[in-house]
């Protein structure tokens, strides 16, 4: 960590009491002297500088990434009440932050595409003009991290140097925000050399917006986790600039992720012929040894996790991880499309994670790991909702208070979440640091249906694969502010995170047959483990046994598997789904492959009212497929 610090009272993450109201003279910017800093990158030097000019902090550290800096940060944090240290016996090295209770997920509403046209950010964004909203950003980061500390954080999203990754520098007053940095994404020294002189970097701003000192100087101490009621995660993708303002939380404040790896990158990804998406990668290997990589983008929550980190029940399958949220895929000199992880580290839902559902994960996160709003037991260590089938009889809640089983309130937050370092997951394939990527064999898409959607079924080619991912609709989860199980489209599982218009992003998927040779393309899958019966319950067992679907697709790949044709593509042939030694009545297994003409007629009208929004953007080649849906609907049959 190089500090360059300007000579004053106190630093900024310790509470700034001693200091009486008029003490502090303003600070000259100038006085933060930003020369001998570890980079020759000119606009990198003058980007920090005129970032702490405006928002005002007492010093300007910039981070290597090293452990002894971790160390550092997390013991300052313990000490300000940001992290409660876990019982190192029971969870050596781990942490509990517990937010504030507004700031507890992704904010859609504030979540802002600023391109030089409306039209460019499309109907499903937030748009704002960029020189109206580039003023208004001035103004609220004006003196926005008074009496704090303003990190540096360089980091690469995919291995350093990589012929697909790309760089990022994150500025921050939140040292919460800079060790799941650190976790997350490759910090620090290495990724700092490689923005040499003129190589671009994205910048990324971020305040929590709770400053020490007001404008004239009066102090107050700070909180456990500052933020602010008024939040800005603002993109700029023109320019390749992220702001974001006010929450401390997840994809709102660690830029990596969402802001830049999807949004900022899916515009990148667009304008050079590449693909940035929501999805979770892994490596499948057969009993026969023969290796697939699959990657499935489902909305938050849906999934990936658990999917990425499978444990076949059935034997002989191995899958290993490469990535649970975001794939970079780009066409390969192979005539393959090649995907990497551009993340090192997985910020992951921790409810519903247990030993019966995903032991992988459980193993993952036996230490150092930082979880933020779960809930803490009386020894030491953390419970959610799902972690076992028993509750402890006594739990400290997210919220800090007393929790006992059936007072009526869930323990940890439903969108409580883990901070780990992929290092940690035994599960993680040794292609994962491969900087050139795997092939991809097949893609899959999902989301939470209670109705409709069968558990898979396959596209024909391309073209329909693209349509299958344009009309996935999910239920709502707690992973961002609005109404949980609300049905909502979201096309591609990236509703929340197309940077341009989602019109021109179908048009873009579609293009892809121009760049990757078809014996090259993916085959696409949609899937659905959240079919209910009429009772409510799950149709389909889940987790480790979604292998079996796993299995099917696979055999499709190597064309040794059955199938049968529904007007939403192929579904196992009967038979074809190993169901051996599933507790699964026939008639479960009958319903979880349903294709029922009426609802699905109905579907379309919907679908047809949500494309219309895309308007003249929409490509003719989707509706199409809608009008094929509808004819495959009512003849029953192939056209
Ligand atoms: P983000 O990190 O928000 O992008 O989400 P994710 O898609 O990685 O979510 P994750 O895998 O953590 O999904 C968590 C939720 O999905 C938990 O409530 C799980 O219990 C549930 N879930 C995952 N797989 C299955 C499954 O096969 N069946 C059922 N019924 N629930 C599942
Ligand atoms: C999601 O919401 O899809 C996430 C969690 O992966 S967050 O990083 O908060 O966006
Ligand atoms: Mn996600």
């Amino acid at each position: 960590m190089t500090t360059e610090t300007t000579p004053g009272p106190t630093t900024g993450t310790t509470p700034v009491q001693g200091r009486t109201p008029a003490a502090p003279a303003p600070r000259d910017p100038e006085e933060l002297r930003l020369t001998g800093t570890p980079t020759g990158n000119r606009a990198l030097l003058s980007w920090v500088r005129d970032t702490a000019r405006l928002t005002q902090p007492d010093e300007v550290v910039w981070c290597d990434g090293s452990q002894a800096e971790f160390d550092r940060l997390t013991a300052l944090m313990v000490r300000s009440g940001t992290l409660i240290p876990l019982n190192p016996e029971k969870r050596p090295g781990s942490f509990l932050a517990r937010s504030a209770p507004g700031d507890v997920a992704r904010v859609e509403s504030r979540t802002f595409i600023a391109s030089r046209r409306r039209e460019d950010a499309g109907p499903t964004n937030n748009w704002r003009e960029p020189e109206a909203l580039r003023e208004e950003l001035t103004g609220v980061f004006t003196g926005c991290m008074r009496g704090r500390t303003m990190y540096v954080v360089p980091f690469s999203m995919g291995p350093v140097g990589g012929p697909l990754s790309r760089l990022g520098v994150q500025i921050t007053d939140s040292p919460y925000v800079v060790a799941s940095m650190r976790t997350t994404t490759r910090t620090g020294s290495q990724a700092l050399a490689a923005i040499t002189p003129g190589t671009p970097f994205v910048p990324a701003v971020h305040s929590v917006g709770f400053p020490l000192v007001d404008a004239i100087g009066r102090s107050r101490a700070d909180v456990p986790w500052p933020c602010n009621d008024l939040k800005y995660v603002a993109h700029f993708p023109e320019t390749r600039e992220i702001f974001s303002f006010g929450s401390g939380y997840g994809g709102n404040a660690l830029l990596g992720k969402k802001c830049f790896a999807l949004r900022i990158a899916s515009a990148m990804a667009r304008e050079e012929g590449w693909l940035a998406e929501h999805m979770l990668l892994v490596k499948v290997t057969s009993p026969q040894q023969r290796v697939f990589h699959l990657a499935a983008a489902f909305p938050s929550a849906c999934g990936k996790t658990n999917l990425a980190m499978l444990r076949p029940t059935l034997p002989g399958w191995r899958v290993e991880t490469i990535g649970d949220d975001i794939a970079w895929m780009h066409p390969g000199a192979d005539g393959r499309l090649r995907a990497i992880n551009p993340e090192a580290g997985f910020f992951g839902v921790a409810p519903g994670t247990g030993w019966s559902t995903n032991p992988v994960a459980m193993e993952m996160l036996r230490e150092d790991v930082i979880f933020t709003n779960v809930a803490l037991t009386d020894d030491g260590d953390v419970w959610w909702e799902g972690m076992t089938d028993e509750p402890p009889a006594h739990l400290t809640d997210w919220r800090g208070e007393d929790w006992t089983p059936g007072c009526g309130r869930p323990a940890a937050h439903p969108n409580a979440r883990f901070t780990v370092s992929a290092k940690r997951c035994p599960s993680i394939a040794a292609e994962f640091d491969d900087p050139d990527g795997v092939p991809v064999d097949a893609i899959l898409f999902g989301g939470r249906r209670a109705s409709g959607v069968p558990l898979v079924t396959e596209a024909l080619d391309w073209s329909q694969g693209v349509f299958t991912g344009a009309t996935v609709s999910s239920e709502r989860t707690a992973a961002a502010e609005g109404a949980v199980g609300e049905l909502r489209h979201d096309p591609f599982a990236m509703l929340p995170f197309v940077g341009y218009h989602m019109g021109d992003y179908f048009a873009h998927w579609l293009s892809m047959r121009e760049r990757v040779p078809a014996q090259g393309l993916p085959r696409v899958y949609s899937v659905n483990w959240f079919r209910r019966g009429e009772d409510g319950r799950f149709l389909w067992p889940g987790f480790g046994e979604n292998s079996r679907v796993l299995e099917w697709i696979c055999r499709r790949l190597e064309g040794s598997a059955g199938a049968r044709f529904t007007p939403l593509g192929n579904v196992p042939a009967d038979g074809a789904l190993n169901v051996e030694g599933l507790d699964l009545p026939a008639q479960d297994l009958a319903e979880l492959f349903a294709v029922d003409p009426q609802a699905w007629l109905a579907e379309a009208d919907h679908l047809e009212e949500y494309f219309a929004r895309f308007g003249a953007r929409l490509p003719g080649e989707i509706t199409g497929h809608l009008d094929l849906l509808r004819y495959r609907l009512s003849a029953g049959r192939a056209l």
